[in-house]
């Protein structure tokens, strides 16, 4: 079984419990730990002038690699280009979008440091799986470097339409980039629309069954690999709640009150003041539910060093104050705001006692959140998922109530029917959600994605090994 390399900005560290991990980090951790493997990343560190030289450990059959970045490179980088450019672009904000050369330069020398310091540590049967937006010209500073063996590259959030693809200055570049991949994984069909809309009307690509792609001389596949949750632990953990301290603390507080939760990183593509101003909007035109449902929003500070983060904070707290002031009682506080994070049987009990959840994000790659709602549920009394459209899980979770986050009053509604919703729907409901969440896992994804980069080169017959003129598809 050839060897398996995962590069991605953050690596869990191993000592980090599973209780505590994303899912992702925990599957791939099992990933590279069957197979062995390497997992390299930065270190969160920055120095000036840093050694290509990554700090090596090992821990079981798994080897990290950290890397230390340059600090005004790792600013360019990561707050720059990633995500003052990339991020606001692939959630369709180009109102937020900022492009400046600096930022792009310095992501790209990021990248080429990333090449320089993995290379030595590579074989050529290796597998390679980079992950996400910050690392899209890697395979081709590894190919510029000679590495030809198999390289994958998974977008972990929305691919936007062509349209709105080409107010990115580097638009031809970045693909020129993909393009560099073996297999390039994207969340849902419509993302991969997106894609290959663009390369066959933009970048004169061609375009062949399976997704199979031309471009230049490279050729490259493009499919939608919807990522998924551990339902297992999820169950588990949801489980194991039911009697627990915390689940007893919990609904003490509620006094017999139901419970609408939210749980997402405190980031504007997640359509916050929309979901407080539609809960706010359901107070006052359904008064009924007033001092009987308790909202609660976990929502953990993310990017706080980026300006348009900390303007969201300011918003939100100005919000829900708002709507507290406005409905409160002596003994109710209709919106618990809070901004940390929790562990994960913290959360799935708290999902348990949800009667909504509530994930309204304005995009969402996929949104993992919704899929861990509807695992932690239970099964003889759900609780009802109000789901955005625009989130790519909507795909798979057709028994939520779907919304559309730009539509306040839209939502408001949602929410009281989603209140009012009789057990026997509720179940249907669920159930037609499990049976998505249950039947592609994280494990399912990864092992999909390992699967079809590890037979990806024999098909797809790229030069400078065998050098050949490609038949129209
Ligand atoms: P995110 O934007 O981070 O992920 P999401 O998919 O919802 O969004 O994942 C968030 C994860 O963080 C969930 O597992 C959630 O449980 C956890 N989390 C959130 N708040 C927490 C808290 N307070 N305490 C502990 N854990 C918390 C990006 C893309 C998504 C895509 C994922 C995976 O933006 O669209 O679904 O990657 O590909």
């Amino acid at each position: 079984m050839a060897r398996l390399v995962v590069v991605s900005n953050r690596v869990a560290s191993p000592k980090e419990r599973a209780a505590k991990a994303g899912g992702l980090a925990v599957a791939l951790r099992e990933a590279l730990g069957t197979r062995g493997g390497l997992w390299f990343g930065w270190s969160g560190e920055t120095q000036p002038n840093p050694s290509d030289t990554p700090k090596v450990f090992r821990s079981g059959r798994v080897t990290y690699a950290l890397l230390t970045l340059d600090p005004e490179d790792q600013r360019a980088h990561y707050a720059g280009y990633a995500n003052g450019t990339l991020w606001p672009l692939c959630h369709y904000r180009l109102g937020l979008l900022s492009f400046r050369r600096a930022d792009w330069e310095g992501y790209r020398r990021v990248n080429e440091h990333f090449a320089r310091a993995l290379l030595p540590l590579l074989q050529p049967d290796d597998i390679i799986w980079v992950h996400d937006y910050h690392f899209i010209p890697l395979a081709a500073e590894l190919r510029k470097r000679g590495f030809e063996g198999r390289i994958g590259y998974f977008h972990h959030i929305p691919w936007p339409t062509p349209d709105v693809f080409l107010s990115l200055p580097s638009h031809a570049a970045l693909v020129q980039d993909l393009s560099q991949y073996d297999l390039v994984g994207l969340q849902t069909e419509d993302d991969v629309r997106a894609l290959l809309t663009y390369i066959s009307s933009e970048a004169r690509g061609w375009i062949a069954p399976g997704g199979v792609v031309g471009l230049r001389e490279r050729r490259f596949r493009v499919a939608a690999f919807p990522i998924g949750i551990d339902a297992t632990a999820f169950v588990r953990d949801a489980k194991a709640s039911v009697g627990s301290d915390e689940e007893r603390r919990l609904h003490e507080s509620l006094a017999g009150r139901a419970l609408a939760v939210g749980v997402d990183r405190l980031d504007y593509s997640k359509g916050l003041p929309g979901k407080f101003a539609a809960f706010g909007e359901l107070l006052s035109r359904y008064p009924q539910h007033r001092s009987t449902v308790t909202m609660m929003q976990i929502a953990p500070v993310s990017r706080g060093e980026v300006a348009e983060y900390r303007a969201l904070r300011r918003e939100l707290e100005e919000l829900a104050g708002a709507i507290n002031g406005e409905y409160a009682e002596f003994d109710w506080v209709p919106l618990r705001y809070l901004n940390r994070p929790f562990q994960r049987a913290t959360l799935a009990a708290i999902y348990r006692t949800a009667r909504l959840g509530l994930v309204t994000p304005l995009r969402d790659g996929m949104n993992l959140v919704a899929k861990e709602y509807i695992a932690a549920q239970n099964p003889e009394d759900p609780g009802v998922l109000v789901l955005s459209r625009f989130a790519g899980a909507a795909d798979e979770l057709t028994g939520a109530i779907l919304v559309n986050p730009y539509d306040i009053e839209g939502m408001a509604d949602a929410m009281n029917a989603a209140l009012l919703m009789p057990l026997d729907e509720r179940r249907e409901r669920w159930q037609v959600n499990m049976a998505k969440v249950e039947g592609n896992t994280i494990h399912d994804w990864c092992e999909r994605f390992i699967h079809e980069l590890s037979g990806a080169i024999d098909h797809l017959d790229n030069p400078p090994k065998r050098a050949k003129r490609p038949r129209r598809g």
